[in-house]
């Protein structure tokens, strides 16, 4: 990347003056939206086709119609935007800027008329017009711009703030390409480039005017500035511009509209220009896609991070657009920076915003001439950090070697943190050496790195886990050491969900239900739900409860008949397993329940009316280098297959496994589920967030006392959870004795067939290689234990077949679990992290 290296350095990446700042203002104006009426709607309607778009309706197209819809939904909400926004700038108080490089929104169009309360009106303006409104609303691509929980946290987060009224910005990366589109062939995942700005982006407001640059790599200097102060300044090689792109978070039918703003990458003009100029045509473009490159893709490793150029790129180069666009332009001008902490704290979403205290330190030193002790006593109240992990593996460690090359600047500023975190260190503990090493910031071996999660811990003004059980094995098993020396840096917020999307909008009779049982109101007041809990034994209710989850049940067949060509059984327990493909939250468990349950009654060990059906459900992808992911992936297509062909067990059941499961998917999915399967081994799953939005649809968990289903479990009851395994302290005395899953196998029969039958190639077209990569590794490696927790979860899964038997006692549990699960809305989360984290009393 040396090709701007001869290019004089430009120490004031700046834009100020430049078209962003607003001329004089003379006229007072009032902006009002489109009249709340079905001719108001559908005029506007008209005038965004006509006029926005330049097409008639009788030539438009369905995408012609869906990006009129969007933008005529959009008019609605821009007055209370523009009228958020200016009433935070009149009466400026500490904001929260949630850093995060995923946001997984899922579609916006029924959200939003969800906030505005326009869906009525909407949907017959459509009609009035001749058009399908449901037609228009299924053209809309969901920006997948995240993995899976955390990216859908994030989402969750900045829905709540701004229903809650809260002063905040989320700050992100537009990605080009989001997470890729899944597909199968030949029962093995295959992925698609999800290129979801292909039909235009009618939710977005791009300002290439309020460009922002960000500079890379080159090196440092030392100089004497016009006080004869001894300073070290960056000269870096190459810049790109960072375009904000903004999307609009409305608060549920509070006249609130916070902003969520996404960077997007270009090329620096000038430099483009300059070899322009030089004749070199082909290099100008070859550059510019280079810098574009940066926020073209999501990686899709959620786990593994791969250390890899490019993502470090992309975390500096939202990060720095981010801490510039919040000074600069958010905050008041002339503001007292060393006052910032009154006007901002950066929750850190995870480790991959981590670069921004560093750079932070640059700002303040670098730019605003403060020196070092203050620029620290400030950066060291202004961020906020929020582990999502367990695994060892998944903390990002960052080579000195790439840091110092991308970011020299910020590399020296993390060896001065780390000399004078250690020094601490030092006082604190005299003599232990072994400690400041497991605590330093850089690592040794196996090579010298940066462990972004110490940093932010150092640095970090709270560290917080997002589940009780997280919390404290963070604290005590992760983190150990800065535990000792900071015990009230540590909390726990336990993660939630919104209750708008994953009830409101995905279940909609249910709501219905709620509201004609309690009043309205609950959508905001989510504990509210406690006053259902009477009406469990209610004969009436009850009845109404079961129709509402067979009517979901009804139109997930129906989607899953049209989307995937599969067809499921009319009545059988609907059991679900959706999230990401992983070892630790095995997949492999459930596969070898379903093998069991097979061979039980292709073998005749149980009599067919003993039987509960069963449907069995699977949505997951898999990061695309992980290979034992996508062999559990194949392994599991190849047994549902099988089991569709096989005459003997059609009646009794069915495994489905959609391909591309979204946040789209999950919301006609989750309604309609019985059975909810968090199955992780033990103290693995940081919390779970889809265990939260199934209790609260009224599904019965079967599940690991592992996450947040400690304490689901805890607040739904025990006889309303199927609770299985080892218990973490179990798992690891397993670890610590030596596991040898081989033993489990031979000491257990019903484990033993239905791994015989799954390596003996019976699902597999009879070739036993294909099964054995995943049969293997269960074997000999099961590094998550799922052989040990075998029976334990076959005994709990007969303990759900005789509770689903019952059917008036399997909906009371039902009822009661989402009467009992008000504590799970995203919205108590944030009143925790206010408490807790931003706005503590003390
Ligand atoms: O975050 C998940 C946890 O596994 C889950 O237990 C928790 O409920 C959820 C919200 O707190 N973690 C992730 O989803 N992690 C990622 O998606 C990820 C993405 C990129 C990475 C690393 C992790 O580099």
């Amino acid at each position: 990347a040396g090709w701007l290296a001869d290019e004089t350095p430009r120490l004031d990446s700046s834009v100020k003056g430049s078209a962003f700042e607003p001329t004089s203002p003379r006229a007072t104006e009032t902006v009002v939206g489109p009249e709340r009426t079905v001719d108001g709607f559908a005029k506007a309607f008209l005038d965004e086709l006509n006029f926005e778009a330049g097409v008639a309706l009788k030539r438009s197209t369905t995408t012609d119609q869906y990006l009129a819809l969007a933008r005529t939904i959009r008019g609605y909400l821009m007055a209370d935007w523009l009228r958020t926004a200016e009433r935070r700038r009149q009466n400026p108080t500490k904001m929260v800027g949630y850093l995060s490089a995923e946001y997984l929104l899922g579609r916006q169009m029924g959200n939003s008329l969800l906030a505005t309360d326009l869906g009525d009106i909407a949907e017959q303006a459509m009609t009035s017009l001749g058009l399908d409104f449901n037609l228009l609303r299924a053209q809309e691509i969901e920006p997948g711009l995240g993995n899976g929980g955390l990216g859908r946290l994030a989402a969750c987060f900045i829905d709540s703030l701004a229903s809650m009224d809260v002063p905040s910005i989320g700050y992100g990366i537009r990605y080009e390409y989001g997470i890729f589109r899944q597909t199968f062939e030949e029962g093995r995942q295959v992925e698609v480039p999800d290129a979801w700005l292909s039909l235009g982006a009618p939710w977005e407001f791009p300002h290439p005017d309020r460009a922002v640059q960000v500079n890379f790599g080159g090196t440092t200097e030392q100089y004497i500035d016009g006080d004869g102060r001894t300073r070290r300044r960056w000269l870096p090689a190459w810049n790109v511009q960072g375009i904000p792109y903004h999307y609009m978070v409305p608060g549920y039918q509070n006249g609130v509209v916070n902003t969520l703003r996404l960077w997007s990458a270009r090329a620096t003009q000038e430099f483009d220009l300059k070899i322009f100029n030089s004749g070199d045509y082909a290099e100008a473009v070859r550059a510019q896609t280079f810098a574009e490159n940066i926020s073209k893709v999501l990686y899709p490793e959620d786990s593994t991070p791969q250390g890899r150029e490019l993502r470090l790129q992309q975390q500096y180069f939202f990060v720095a657009c981010s801490l510039k666009d919040f000074i600069d332009r958010t905050l008041e001008e002339d503001f007292d920076l060393t006052r910032l902490d009154e006007r901002i704290i950066f929750q850190l979403n995870d480790t991959h915003p981590v670069i921004a205290i560093p750079e932070m330190m640059r700002l303040l030193m670098d730019e605003h001439d403060m020196e070092w002790a203050a620029a620290w006593e400030v950066t060291s109240k202004c961020f906020a950090y929020t582990c999502h992990t367990l695994l060892p593996e998944a903390l990002e460690v960052w080579p000195v070697e790439l840091m110092t090359r991308l970011l020299p600047r910020h590399m020296e500023i993390i060896y001065r943190i780390n000399e004078e975190f250690l020094d601490t260190v030092r006082e604190a503990f005299p003599g232990d050496e072994l400690r400041v090493r497991r605590m330093s910031v850089i690592q040794e071996h196996p090579e010298r790195a940066v462990r972004m999660a110490n940093l932010a811990t150092v640095a970090g003004v709270k560290v917080n886990g997002v589940a009780a059980l997280h919390s404290e094995l963070l604290r005590d098993k992760l983190l150990p050491d800065f535990a000792a020396l900071w015990p009230n840096k540590f909390t726990n917020v336990t993660n939630g969900v919104t209750p708008r999307r994953f009830i409101r909008l995905a279940n909609q009779q249910l709501s219905t239900l709620i509201t004609d049982t309690i009043g309205p109101g609950w959508e905001t007041d989510l504990e509210r739900l406690r006053e259902l809990e009477p009406y469990a034994d209610d004969a009436a209710f009850t009845e109404s409860f079961r129709q509402v989850k067979q009517a979901n049940k009804d139109r997930l067949r129906s989607i899953l008949s049209q989307r995937d060509g599969i067809e499921l059984p009319e009545h059988a327990m609907l059991d679900v397993m959706v999230k990401r493909l992983h070892e630790y939250k095995r997949q492999t468990l459930k596969l070898l329940h379903i093998v069991s349950m097979y061979d039980d009654i292709t073998s005749g060990r149980v009599r067919r009316e003993d039987v509960v059906p069963r449907t069995f459900v699977f949505g997951a992808k898999a990061a695309p280098g992980y290979f034992m992911a996508k062999e559990i992936i194949f392994l599991i297509n190849s047994v549902a297959k099988t089991i569709a062909q096989d005459p003997r067990v059609t009646d009794l059941m069915a495994v489905a496994f959609p391909a591309n499961y979204n946040v789209t998917l999950a919301n006609k999915l989750i309604p309609a589920a019985d059975l909810s399967e968090q199955i992780s081994l033990a103290g693995k799953e940081a919390s779970g967030t889809g265990n939260m939005k199934f209790a609260l649809n009224g599904a019965l968990t079967i599940g690991t006392d592992d996450g947040a289903n400690v304490e689901i479990r805890e607040l739904v009851g025990d006889e309303n959870f199927f609770l299985f395994g080892m218990l973490e302290p179990e798992v690891a005395a397993l670890a610590d004795r030596g596991y040898t899953p081989s033993s489990f196998y031979e000491s257990n029969p019903a484990l033993k067939r239905a791994i015989d039958l799954l390596a003996s190639g019976h699902f597999t077209g009879g070739d036993r290689s294909l099964a054995a990569p995943v049969v293997d590794d269960l074997l000999y490696k099961d590094r998550f234990m799922a052989l040990a927790d075998f029976q334990s979860y076959l005994d709990a899964q007969a303990r759900v077949d005789a509770a689903y038997r019952d059917v008036d006692g399997w909906t009371r549990s039902a009822v009661l679990n989402v009467a009992r699960s008000g504590f799970f809305s995203s919205d108590r989360s944030m009143r925790d992290y206010l408490d807790r984290i931003w706005m503590p009393k003390s």
